[in-house]
């Protein structure tokens, strides 16, 4: 095809801002996870969408902040990471906590990154107008941006005309892509992930970041079903307990809401049984880094 264009945009920002639901509102479908809680997002997730003759490779990230245990330290890392590799780099901002510390933290360092940068502010749906163009005026003040947009995640306002910018934003090339595929994360990586957005649902407090979720077992059955294995590793015993619940009654919970989301992802029947294992110290294996994509930091 002549004339075409492709780029990868990274998305970053403080956690919570938004950054998933943006991307699966981008690409028009669930791609990766999204939750109420800070810091969902661990690692790079690719998602793809065809605008015209543009190919836009968006990458959602881990949310930036100031990290203290070693995971966290890996998805920090990872973030910035993905705004260096990029050809774009999205900043979002929470516009209903507008230019707080951790954002001022994320635009100071903006200068390190090379690839052009645009802001986006989101969740318009509920800050009222000057309060938008108060935060849009003083963000611009402190980085420089090509452009600012204003959108609603959530409501899907103002995401057209984003797409729209990017598609004759993103550099002349092939595309990388076939044009229907909208992920490139395996299957298996996906369901592990729905599974681990349900946990971030369904536990309360500190317990979504002491687990982690893998899939050991996908399996085509011959009427066409699929046979799903995971694990939920956490760190201890008691941790284990709260997560199966009262008579298993949680984990049946998670399992059954995981299930039915995979499903409809899969187009097929799906038998997902899940397993919690205590894994002391899982933080600290470079083993459950790897399988989260992430690099694990040496100190
Ligand atoms: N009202 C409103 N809420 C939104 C909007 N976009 C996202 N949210 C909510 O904000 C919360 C966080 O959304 P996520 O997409 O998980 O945020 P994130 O930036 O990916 O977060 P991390 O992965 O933890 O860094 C969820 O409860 C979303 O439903 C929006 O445009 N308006
Ligand atoms: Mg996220």
């Amino acid at each position: 095809m002549a004339d075409t264009r492709c780029g990868f945009i990274a998305l970053i920002g403080a956690p919570n801002a938004g950054k998933s639901t943006l991307l699966n509102a981008l690409v028009g479908s669930k791609v990766t996870i999204v939750s109420h809680k800070v810091q969902t997002t661990r690692a790079l997730i690719r998602g793809i969408t065809v605008q015209g003759q543009s190919q836009l490779v968006f990458v959602d990230t881990p949310g930036i902040f100031s990290p203290r245990r070693r995971l966290d330290r890996a998805m920090v890392t990872t973030a910035w990471s993905g705004a260096h590799e990029a050809d774009l780099v999205g900043v979002l901002i929470d516009a209903r906590k507008g230019l707080d510390e951790e954002v001022d933290g994320i635009l100071g360092r903006l200068g390190e990154v090379r690839s052009p940068h645009f802001l986006i502010l989101n969740k318009i749906d509920v800050v009222a107008k000057e309060t938008l163009l108060t935060i849009a005026k003083n963000a611009n003040e402190k980085a420089v941006f090509e452009a600012t947009f204003m959108v609603s995640a959530l409501t899907g306002d103002g995401v057209p005309d984003l797409k729209a910018w990017l598609a004759q934003r993103v550099p002349p090339g092939p595309w990388l892509y076939p044009p229907d595929q909208m992920s490139d994360a395996p299957m298996r990586q996906l369901a592990a992930e729905i599974t681990r957005e349900k946990l971030f649902d369904r536990l309360h407090q500190e317990l979504p970041y002491h687990s982690t979720v893998e899939t050991e077992v996908w399996k085509e059955l011959r009427g066409g079903d699929i046979r799903i294995e995971q694990t939920i590793y956490v760190e201890r015993e008691s941790q284990r307990k709260i997560v199966l619940g009262k008579g298993g009654r949680t984990i049946k919970a998670i399992g059954e809401a995981a299930r039915k989301e995979i499903a409809e992802i899969a187009e097929t029947k799906v038998h997902l049984f899940l397993f919690v294992k205590v894994r002391e110290g899982w933080g600290e294996d470079p083993e459950r880094y790897r399988a989260m994509g992430l690099e694990f930091p040496k100190d």
